[in-house]
């Protein structure tokens, strides 16, 4: 017999909201702004820095193949962290400011896994500051109480698309790989997920459509609601015009 699915996992930027355009995007360019820099990140260069994941990371990146001219006379990683910090602190006041809704079927989706008595719990790369903005400011103060485990940020020091943030998360709320399913949105989160052996659903954006999703067990346009339909573009067919709680657990039973 399968094994009976306990927990739903949730990755947050892209999966739970579209918040890399217009949330991280233009938090990196208010910050490089403040700091007197030039540069700015439009919505193409966004894409292929998304390549990596982690704030950080991606400014490192930006400079190593994208702007190899620059010089900084004084510690670059202690100028790349001080960057993120200020990124974050704009990225929370946009959130704050309700810029950023979730996407079709998140909130539909984690009522049913509530109400049918599964646990939820999230694994992301961005800041735990930042998760907690996006649920408040979407779902309200109460919501950071439905989550198990919020596996963010540095908790783990290899980020995605290595599996350790999942692994951690499982470790904490103390059930197996096989007793959970993922919700991912980037081909990084996939290799991921299913690096820590979680059969995972993907809901792809812009950004991601011509990511590898190899090893996803769906891939759909997004979760779907009732006056918005979702498309499946791999994976098991569903009945109806949204993803609903029984479909998640004929999935997880097919595996
Ligand atoms: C997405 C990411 C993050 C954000 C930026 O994380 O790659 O790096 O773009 O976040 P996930 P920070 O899909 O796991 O939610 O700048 O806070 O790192």
């Amino acid at each position: 017999m399968a094994t009976q699915l306990k927990a739903v996992i949730f990755d947050v930027d892209g999966t739970l909201a579209e918040t890399e355009r217009n949330g991280h995007r233009i938090a990196f360019n208010r910050a490089f702004l403040d700091a007197g820099l030039d540069w700015n990140w439009d919505e193409a260069l966004y894409g292929k820095l998304l390549a990596v994941t982690d704030g950080k990371e991606r400014i490192r990146y930006f400079l190593t193949d994208f702007n190899s001219d620059f010089k900084y006379d004084g510690d670059m990683d202690q100028f790349i962290v001080d960057l993120h910090v200020s990124k974050n602190k704009h990225y929370v006041d946009l959130i704050e400011n309700q810029v950023i809704s979730l996407r079709p079927g998140i909130r539909r989706m984690m009522n049913g896994l509530r109400c049918a008595g599964l646990r939820m719990a999230i694994a992301t790369t961005t800041a735990p500051a930042n998760v907690s903005a996006l649920i408040k400011s979407t779902l309200g103060e109460e919501a950071l109480e439905w989550f198990d485990c919020i596996a963010a940020g540095d908790i783990v020091s290899e980020k995605k698309p290595a599996p350790d943030v999942f692994n951690y998360c499982l470790e904490q709320i103390g059930l197996s790989a096989e007793e959970c399913l993922a919700f991912e949105g980037s081909g990084n989160g996939v290799k991921s997920s299913v690096g820590a052996k979680i059969s995972t659903i993907v809901t792809l954006n812009d950004y991601t459509k011509e990511d590898d999703f190899s090893g996803a067990c769906g891939v759909l346009t997004h979760l779907g609601d009732i006056d918005e339909p979702c498309q499946v573009l791999s994976g098991e067919a569903i009945e109806g015009d949204y993803l609903t709680v029984n479909d998640l657990i004929s999935i997880h039973a097919k595996g």
